[in-house]
């Protein structure tokens, strides 16, 4: 049967399992309350059970209309700006054509069935798009593609990915995987730990996206394969206003460099911003003030005619 708002929530706050028994009837929610586990829920929490429901029913209309497209964020070398590669971020579009967040449908990233299907759709139009490039005699660039926690819980997440990959003839060094901090923290993390494992002995890096926003700490990293970390742009966003903002900046680029480590700056917005990065010694980053996310003809633009 669909999965019900209440349900999810509950997954949610009792760490992956079905605290509810299935007594979960529409307008019982004080019924509850007596569940140690669930107390918190209140009316306004009812709003945003509700609202869950409403994007994980958009969210099954999106992939079964097909409307799901891949956009493209750069990725640029701090000292001159070059393009070093691209994120593919999900975008979707409504039945007036217009481009629209994933914001919308940020519950279906908690549900395994839904991340896993929207997350499939994604690799299959950006390896598409990648396929072509290549065919078109264009030199590739790195790619990174994300992935939700919840989609590690079948631990064949790598398995899948590669296969995937084969079907498009397309390098595994060409595709990397963003994770991120909370993915490696939680239940079922030592399935994480094999699929990167296998995923970065097959050529692909990996990334540690939303860095600072969790609890991992830098010298825990050395633990798992990951071959950079994202810091995070709220960090950016207050390092000119916030001396602790640019501390942790600083630090995390001095500290990923010392253990070998590449280290991406998210959301650089302005040249001021940019300026402290450069002061700071970052090597790459992210941001509107470089690129914002483009649709696939604009990325194909900024790739280079290959070799002969
Ligand atoms: O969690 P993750 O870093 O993957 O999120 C990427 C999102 O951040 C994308 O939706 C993208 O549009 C947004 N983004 C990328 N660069 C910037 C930026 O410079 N400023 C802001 N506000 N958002 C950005
Ligand atoms: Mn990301």
């Amino acid at each position: 049967s669909p999965r019900n708002p209440m349900g999810l929530a509950a997954m949610t706050l009792a760490g992956g399992q079905d605290a509810i028994h299935g007594t979960n009837v529409p307008g019982s929610i004080g019924g509850y309350v007596s569940y140690g586990c669930i107390r918190m829920f209140n009316q306004e929490m009812c709003g945003s059970l509700e609202n869950m429901t409403k994007q994980l029913t958009l969210a099954r209309k999106i992939i079964l209309a097909d409307q799901i497209i891949p956009y493209y964020q750069p990725k640029v070398r701090l000292s001159d700006g070059a393009v070093i590669g691209f994120e593919a971020l999900l975008r979707w579009q409504d039945q007036n054509q217009n481009i629209q967040l994933p914001s919308e449908i940020f519950a279906a990233f908690q549900d395994y069935e839904l991340a896993s299907r929207i997350s499939e759709t994604m690799q299959l139009k950006v390896f598409a798009d990648m396929s072509r490039w290549q065919a078109q005699g264009l030199d590739l660039l790195p790619i990174s593609i994300n992935a939700a926690p919840v989609e590690f819980l079948r631990d064949d997440y790598a398995e899948k990915l590669l296969a995937r990959l084969s079907n498009f003839d397309i390098p595994a060094h060409k595709v990397e995987l963003e994770i991120t901090e909370q993915s490696l923290s939680e239940h079922g993390a030592n399935y994480v730990v094999r699929a990167l494992n296998l995923l970065k002995q097959a050529g692909i890096q990996i990334s540690l996206d939303d860095f600072g926003t969790g609890h991992s700490s830098l010298t825990r990293l050395q633990d798992y394969p990951v071959d950079c970390i994202k810091i995070d742009r709220n960090f950016v966003e207050r390092m000119n206003s916030d001396p602790s903002a640019l501390a942790i900046v600083k630090a995390i680029t001095q500290i990923g460099s010392s253990i070998a480590l590449d280290v991406l700056v998210e959301g650089t917005e302005n040249t001021e911003q940019l300026d402290t990065l450069i002061h700071c010694d970052c090597q790459i980053g992210q941001g509107f003030y470089f690129y914002r996310p483009m649709a696939g003809a604009s990325a194909q633009a900024l790739l280079h005619p290959a070799d002969q």
